[in-house]
């Protein structure tokens, strides 16, 4: 059984202060992600930043950037409708216009690190509603059990399609714990035919994405999710991110979706 593996180079929160290969700008991001999908990633998470580093939905920077990814590789583009917790959410939703391949839904609003991630649930069913109208797949960000059930709910108002996409995030402050309880307790409860993948903030990273594909769920890797790629050590790039989830998929029995496979698995319309 084969397994996609999404790179997510960026993120919202760390700085180039924190790891210097942290890609940011349009141009460091579109080879962050070229180099990610030689190494087997077949779709790429992106958040934006502005010429400050600071995180945008600005649609130029983002046109931008899918741009030059496009000059560069065929990988499938998510966009982030999460962008930033200081980014309103009526922004945020805009970026859906472009028309991605795929784009998060946050479904409920939570405490964040030290910050508040907040999605009201009338913003997220207008949000659900467009995606559905333009064709963009929503990945279903699942930060703790109950916001499984609100995607539910969603689906059963019409508003999502089936098989449904989920992340299981573990390990946000505000959200589940990084344990392997916490992932069986959600993959568990998923409808019959979902499509999932494990994100797994910090230390757990690496255990809890293993333990993921082992489950046949599908793998995220990036400096997004963590920027060390042992402890203590920093990661020299998103590229040996990628490679270090590829080397997992094999030792599960398994292999690395290309595009084209990522396609069929993913169920994307169009
Ligand atoms: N940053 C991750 C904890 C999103 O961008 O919309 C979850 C995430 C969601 O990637
Ligand atoms: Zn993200």
């Amino acid at each position: 059984m084969s397994a996609v593996i999404t790179v997510a180079p960026t993120g919202p929160l760390a700085m180039k202060s924190d790891n210097p290969s942290l890609p940011t700008q349009p141009h460091e991001i579109a080879d962050a992600v070229a180099s990610a999908y030689r190494a087997g990633a077949a779709v790429a998470h992106l958040h934006l930043r502005d010429e400050h580093d600071r995180p945008t939905a600005d649609l130029g920077i983002a046109q931008r950037t899918i741009d030059l990814i496009a000059e560069r590789c065929p990988i499938l583009v998510q966009l982030s409708t999460g962008v930033g917790l200081d980014v309103p959410f009526q922004e945020r939703e805009r970026l859906v216009e472009l028309r991605p391949r795929m784009a998060t839904l946050n479904p409920c609003s939570m405490s964040f690190g030290a910050g508040e991630f907040r999605n009201p649930p009338q913003d997220v069913r207008r949000l659900a509603a467009r995606m559905r109208e333009l064709g963009v797949k929503p990945e279903l960000e699942i930060y703790d059990t109950g916001h499984l059930d609100a995607c539910l709910r969603l689906r059963d108002e019409g508003l999502l399609d089936e098989p449904l996409q989920f992340s299981i995030v573990l390990g946000v402050r505000g959200g589940m714990a990084a344990t392997a309880d916490n992932l069986f307790s959600v993959v568990r409860r998923l409808p019959e035919g979902s499509v999932w993948q494990v994100i797994a903030i910090g230390r757990a990273n690496l255990q809890l994405t293993a333990i993921g594909l082992a489950l046949g769920g599908n793998a995220r890797a990036g400096l997004e999710d963590t920027l060390h790629i042992a402890k203590g050590e920093l990661a020299a790039g998103n590229q040996p991110l990628v490679e270090r989830a590829v080397a997992l998929v094999s030792s599960v029995g398994r292999t690395v979706a290309d595009v084209a496979q990522a396609e069929h698995d993913l169920r994307l319309p169009r």
